[in-house]
């Protein structure tokens, strides 16, 4: 049994059915998932702002690269097209951190392959990840260089500017408990 956590985005289209679209697809492996917030964009391209969400899933035959099928999976359902890098997209699903909870040797997946970074290596510095993460699961950490650190830490390193450019949105996604 692994637990994924998704950071999950969309700044193109209908960016609401975009991420609700993601959450159907995992359906009951969906176990929490997120308020939605409305972000500035992070990385320097002029585009128009973001819908955010975190989900956290968990799969009993899925380790980090089974993940990353799924992400990229769900990316393609969305007519996501590779473009520009850290620009617009109709949906993005990265990993942030997969944890495999029984096994005490490795509890949490490290990865430095090529197509997969484990945890995220950019995840502690997007205050669009550790918001929305922080909502659904207060005390989460994250690996940061090595080193355990506790996401509402992490989040208070992050400028302030960044924090406020991440708002509550009045919209909220259904788990597959809870249809509308
Ligand atoms: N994703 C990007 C680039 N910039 N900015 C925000 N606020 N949210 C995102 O999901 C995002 C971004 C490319 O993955
Ligand atoms: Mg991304
Ligand atoms: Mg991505």
């Amino acid at each position: 049994m692994t637990r994924v956590v998704l950071s999950i985005g969309s700044n193109l289209g209908d960016r609401l059915a975009r991420l609700q679209g993601a959450v159907d697809a995992l359906g009951e492996r969906v176990v929490a998932v997120s308020p939605v917030y409305q972000t500035a964009p992070w990385g320097g391209v002029d585009q128009g702002p973001f819908l955010n969400a975190i989900v956290i899933a968990e799969d009993s035959g899925l380790d980090g690269p089974g993940w990353l099928q799924v992400a990229q999976q769900l990316e393609r359902d969305a007519d996501r097209v590779r473009a520009q890098k850290w620009g617009p997209r109709t949906l993005d699903v990265d990993l942030v951190s997969v944890q495999d909870p029984a096994n005490p040797e490795a509890p949490e997946v490290i990865s430095r392959s090529d197509g997969l970074t484990l945890p995220h290596p950019l995840a502690h510095l997007r205050a669009f990840v550790l918001v929305p993460w922080l909502a659904v699961e207060p005390e989460a950490t994250l690996i940061v260089a090595d080193e355990r650190r506790s996401v509402l830490d992490l989040l208070h390193e992050v400028d302030a500017s960044e924090r406020e450019a991440v708002e509550l949105f009045a919209a909220e996604l259904h788990g597959p408990d809870e249809k509308a």
